[in-house]
């Protein structure tokens, strides 16, 4: 029973995605970005970008075609994509993470069409563009610098970010706004930035912020923080940028104190934490 239970799980988990996250597989569809690599066709459809029309999308996003490498880094990390595509320097090809009978001819790695002589052959194109807009993601990295998405252009109408920091168990998560510019409002009931000493936006509320004053640094009392930026459907700003660093939480009591007494940080006391 068990067993034909985890079976139709598989089957409904293949149907909708295909899973693993940080023991990695993956599929495209909730990883549209891997390592700065993502996937483009053309407006009109499939296969309808020559090579000069595919490094002129890219490179419109402030990217450019990815490199062999790239696409590489970014499969070994769980980009999959079942769409044949330009890369830089003429060479076309798809990263295949899981093998299938339709797609990729049964095996894993990037499916290499080579060097194509012909660059009016039209293909979907692969591009490279580490700071491309951001909106949200999983991070787990000892430090890492937030932005609005687009900054340093304003942000968009109706976005909705969320940003969710896991360190490891025992440090804490050091917030320090470098810029702030959100649409201003009495309530900020119109853009706003809110920020959860949790890893999910029900508990631990620590504030929502708008305007363009920098609000104070923050320090989380677990391992996990949640940030969720929302912007409604008119008028934008200059958006933001958020550093965080981890801390290692210290083990003797006394070192606590100095930590707070350095600076204008808000220090959390909670009880959130994740293993
Ligand atoms: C190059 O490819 C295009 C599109 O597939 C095709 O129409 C054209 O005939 C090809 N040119 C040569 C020289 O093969
Ligand atoms: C407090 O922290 C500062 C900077 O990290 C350090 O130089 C100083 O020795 C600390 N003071 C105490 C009392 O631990
Ligand atoms: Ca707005």
């Amino acid at each position: 029973m068990i067993a034909l239970i985890f079976f139709s799980a598989l089957l409904w988990d293949e149907a909708q995605a295909w899973g693993f996250k940080d023991g990695v597989l993956h599929n495209s569809i909730w990883l549209e970005r891997a390592a700065g690599v993502y996937h483009r066709e053309s407006r009109s459809g499939k296969y309808q970008l020559t090579y000069a029309e595919a490094k002129a999308v890219c490179e419109y996003e402030g990217g450019h075609l990815a490199t062999y490498q790239q696409l590489e880094a970014a499969r070994k990390i769980g980009f999959h994509v079942c769409a044949a595509g330009w890369m830089a320097k003429g060479r076309v090809g798809y990263p295949i993470v899981k093998a299938g009978a339709n797609c990729g001819f049964g095996r894993t790695g990037i499916v290499d069409y080579g060097i194509r002589l012909n660059r009016s052959e039209r293909w979907d194109a692969y591009c490279y563009n580490p700071n491309g807009k951001e909106c949200g993601g999983v991070f787990t990295d000892s430090k890492h610098v937030f932005k609005s998405p687009g900054y340093p252009n304003e942000y968009e109408n109706d976005q909705i970010c969320y940003w969710h920091i896991r360190v490891k168990y025992g440090q804490r998560i050091h917030l320090q706004f470098l810029e702030f510019d959100v649409e201003d409002d009495t309530a900020c009931m119109a853009d706003y930035l809110e920020i959860y000493d949790s890893y999910d936006d029900i508990n631990g509320f620590v504030g929502r912020f708008c305007g363009d004053e920098l609000p104070d640094d923050i320090i989380s009392t677990g391992n996990v923080m949640t940030l969720k930026f929302l912007s409604d459907a008119s008028v934008t700003a200059g958006g933001f940028q958020i550093r965080y660093v981890t801390i290692d939480v210290p083990s003797k009591a006394g070192d606590g104190k100095n930590t707070t007494s350095q600076g204008k940080a808000n220090f959390l006391s909670g009880k959130f934490g994740i293993m």
